[in-house]
């Protein structure tokens, strides 16, 4: 084993005896109990009131350096931060974990239980959310001036629940009796128009003004949440805007003998930010949700310029220099045209101008190919809702198509209907991808391969006119949360190996890969995947009763529930692997679990019903006594970021087995692989630049390639020719008509049979069928040789520097931001 190298001196703000001493001060002066009546409740409330005082120290330094050099900022606009839960990493961050853990024992308590009694912060759905909240982490800890703006939901993401196998959906309620994370800002509340009309003003001289008279009015009240970097040299926030009803109480209402009236514009109002739309790919089209995404965009950057204008009165042309705006995908468009509305309507801009300044401000992050989630709203809703934002657009379109469109293609009508903002369909749409196109200096893709598809399938002519615009930036996950925090055990083995710094570099982790054919380096390696297998062994039974044993392979698939992602293939496998213990109990195979957790949108039937399948395989998997235990299925409900954090570690596989080129990156590849899990997995997403790193005869690659599935669709795809010519398959996919799974209900599973073939298998499950098989055999036969295994997951683990949040967000910072650190001293 090589000697400890430690670069970095750990040293903790506070000694044990402060740490205790502010605990015990919290539970008497902050929550007014004490250490003999508090519950475990308390007890985190309190340590996360401790943990505060350090942090507020640090948060104000942070926020007079940045304001004493008037630093170039990141605002990072997302729908989603899914932050998962603070305490913990916190604790880390501020490296003072060991010694919270150590106060916490000299008071009868212990750290982990604590830690767990803090409600998840699910401010998001998935990829796309937990990306933001690793990306604020990343940010801070580099020490860049950054901001997230958000929305404070009062419901986050429901919490599932199974019913007789069916998803159930119920309230999330994160903050139902308060957050210890978040300080109200009532200082910085900022008001939102909406609905009403547009007046054309003429004055003598000056030509015309618009001016929009609002039909409502919204109050946006900014929550801050901390946010800290590892190190603690700089401390961020997270701004999430909640909305209430201009006036509590509207007076003249009110008099009027009133009162249930105000009292309904009120809760009217505060429904603007009450719930997370669970949509994860389908737009849902809904008012509402455009209010939202309106609401939000208004506050963030009336705040933004608020900061811009205390520093630089107003000098406009300045603002690209000192703003950057991403916009994380298209949810937050609607930041354009409010810039420009604020730039002209109010500051008095003329157009040039304030065009100038939008094209060389705003940035926009594409995070999906998927046609049915590209974001378009109606005009009709446009115009009742924001209605002078609708005239700017239109604007921005007709000087789009006829300045740049027109002289790069003159006459040609066809492209200047593809690429307009309106669709003119049947009811006209606002096409908020093409919108950003035009308007962002920067868009990006967020894997190699994504990134190449957003060029020449999404936006080939947008590429024609603005070769450079388009760019890719791979995304990555924070190491904090992801290995230190949430694989004690992995993170002590690197420290003693490598030293300890890898934390903060990643690449680092290269310097295992010399040991991965150490036996005695396995066997440490080996350990701490079993250790984690026994604890998450243990939340299984808990939550759903089912006995796993910890010399299975534990294979998982963690994600969203989308037919895309192929949850629905896995299944197939399952039943073929089952089928053969049937039919030979003798059957040589490693034990397998397989685990899921998932999603699905609430009104996604398919997902819903892949969910179903898999709970009522599951049932009967596991109480089948003809298998001897070789197989176990379990579908872990309310899959989240705290339970992630158990299930990365305990996984020997990783599932990653998108149709290719339909998962835009991925994320939870990265996070498996770091833990040391072998990938089975398709060419897609950030699954390909995996390999590039990991070397593809370290995982277990299988399937069509993007090109491949682009031909096998041009030459007409038809399921039926591998139903026909498998007949393990077929006779898998006939066993979802019978009522084996389901007694007495024949049928009830017939809908996954009709998707796969009937309907014509869009995903291409069944093409990409025997390949999986034969994948899943190689795991097989790998996993017998414990000391190969061990190996290739040395390699897995070690070569994954470059999927790291710190790497994607400096190459934000230098492609895209042009943004400089500022930590403090
Ligand atoms: C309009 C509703 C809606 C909501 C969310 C449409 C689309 C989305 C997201 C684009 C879904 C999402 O989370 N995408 C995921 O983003 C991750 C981070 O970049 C990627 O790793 C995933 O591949 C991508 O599916």
């Amino acid at each position: 084993m090589a000697t400890k190298k430690t670069t970095k001196v750990a040293v903790p703000a506070v000694g044990c005896a402060e740490m205790q001493q502010a605990i015990i001060d919290r539970l008497h002066k902050g929550l007014g109990t004490d250490k003999d009546k508090a519950n475990n409740k308390a007890w985190w409330n309190a340590t996360c009131q401790a943990v505060n005082e350090l942090v507020f120290e640090k948060l104000t330094q942070t926020h007079q350096n940045h304001a004493e050099k008037d630093t170039r900022a990141v605002n990072y606009l997302s729908l989603e931060f899914l932050m998962g839960r603070l305490l913990s990493n916190n604790l880390q961050n501020l490296e003072v974990f060991d010694v919270t853990q150590e106060a916490l024992k000299g008071l009868g308590k212990d750290l982990y239980e604590i830690c767990d009694e803090e409600p998840d912060m699910a401010l998001g759905n998935g990829g796309l959310g937990r990306l933001a909240a690793c990306f604020i982490d990343s940010l801070a800890t580099l020490g860049y001036p950054a901001i997230g703006y958000g929305i404070h939901y009062e419901h986050g993401l429901f919490k599932q629940e199974f019913q007789d196998g069916r998803q159930i959906e119920r309230p999330d309620t994160w903050r139902e009796y308060g957050n210890p994370w978040e300080i109200c800002r009532p200082e910085s509340i900022q008001f939102v128009p909406l609905y009403g009309y547009v007046e054309t003003v003429y004055e003598q001289g000056k030509g015309s003004r618009k001016v929009w008279h609002a039909g409502q009015k919204l109050k946006g009240v900014p929550w801050d949440i901390p946010i800290v970097g590892y190190g603690a040299k700089t401390v961020n926030i997270l701004r999430l805007w909640e909305s209430r009803a201009h006036e509590a109480f509207d007076w003249d209402v009110f008099n009027a003998g009133g009162y249930v009236d105000a009292q309904t514009e009120k809760s009217k109002a505060e429904t603007i930010s009450k719930v997370l739309y669970p949509n994860d790919s389908t737009d849902a089209g809904k008012e509402l949700r455009l209010i939202q995404q309106y609401f939000f965009c208004a506050c963030s950057v009336k705040d933004i310029l608020r900061r811009f204008k205390r520093a630089n009165k107003e000098e406009w042309s300045l603002l690209p220099e000192k703003v950057a705006i991403q916009l994380n995908d298209t949810h937050p468009t609607i930041a354009i045209p409010e810039l420009m509305r604020i730039l002209i309507d109010e500051e008095g801009l003329e157009w040039p101008e304030a065009w100038e300044i939008c094209q060389n401000t705003f940035a926009y992050t594409n995070h999906t190919l998927l046609p049915e989630a590209l974001e378009k709203w109606s005009v009709a809703l446009f115009e009742k809702v924001l209605p002078r934002h609708l005239e700017i657009i239109y604007e921005i379109n007709s000087q789009f198509l006829t300045k740049v469109v027109e002289k790069k293609w003159p006459g040609d009508d066809a492209k200047k209907s593809k690429l307009s903002v309106i669709e003119e369909s049947q009811p006209r749409m606002v096409r908020m991808a093409n919108l950003c196109v035009i308007t962002a200096y920067k868009v990006n893709g967020v894997a190699a391969v994504h990134s190449e598809l957003v060029k020449t399938d999404l936006f080939p002519e947008f590429h024609e006119l603005f070769p450079t615009k388009l760019v890719n930036v791979t995304n990555g996950v924070t190491p904090r949360r992801w290995l230190k925090a949430c694989n004690p055990g992995l993170a002590t083995l690197l420290d003693e190996s490598i030293g300890d710094d890898w934390v903060l570099n990643l690449d680092k982790l290269k310097e295992i890969l010399p040991k991965a054919t150490d036996t005695a380096f396995q066997k440490r390696f080996m350990d701490i995947k079993k250790e984690n297998k026994v604890a998450m062994a243990k939340i299984i039974k808990e939550e759903t009763g089912v006995d796993v044993s910890v010399d299975a392979i534990f294979d998982v698939q963690i994600k969203r529930l989308h037919e895309y992602k192929r949850q629905q293939l896995n299944l197939i496998h399952i039943l073929t692997l089952y089928k053969r213990l049937l039919e030979d109990p003798d059957y040589d195979m490693v034990p397998r679990v397989f685990l899921f957790g998932a999603k699905a949108a609430p009104s996604y039937h398919m997902a819903k019903e892949i969910i179903f399948a898999l709970n009522k395989i599951a049932d009967k998997v596991n109480n089948d006594t003809r298998i001897n235990d070789k197989l176990k299925v379990v579908f872990l409900p309310n899959y989240r970021v705290s339970l992630a954090e158990h299930m990365f570690p305990a996984a020997d596989v990783s599932e990653q087995i998108s149709t290719a080129g339909l998962e835009a990156s991925g994320t939870g590849n990265m996070k498996f692989s770091l833990n040391g899990a072998l990938t089975i997995g398709t060419m897609d997403g950030a699954n390909i630049e995996m390999a590039e790193e990991i070397g593809a005869e370290h995982m277990f690659i299988f399937g069509l390639s993007v090109e491949e599935v682009k031909a096998l669709k041009a030459d007409g795809y038809n399921p039926y020719d591998y139903y026909y010519k498998n007949p393990e398959l077929k006779s898998v996919l006939d066993w979802l008509d019978s009522d084996f799974f389901t007694p007495s209900h024949p049928g009830l599973l017939s809908d996954i049979k009709r998707s796969l073939l009937e309907w014509g298998d869009e995903y291409l499950c069944l093409a990409d069928y025997e390949s999986y098989v034969n994948a899943h055999q190689a795991i097989d036969t790998l996993y017998r040789d414990q000391s190969a295994w061990a190996e290739k997951a040395i390699l897995n683990a070690g070569a994954m520097g470059k999927f790291n949040s710190d790497r994607s967000i400096e190459d934000y910072a230098t492609k895209i931001w042009n943004l400089k650190k500022f930590p403090i001293a």
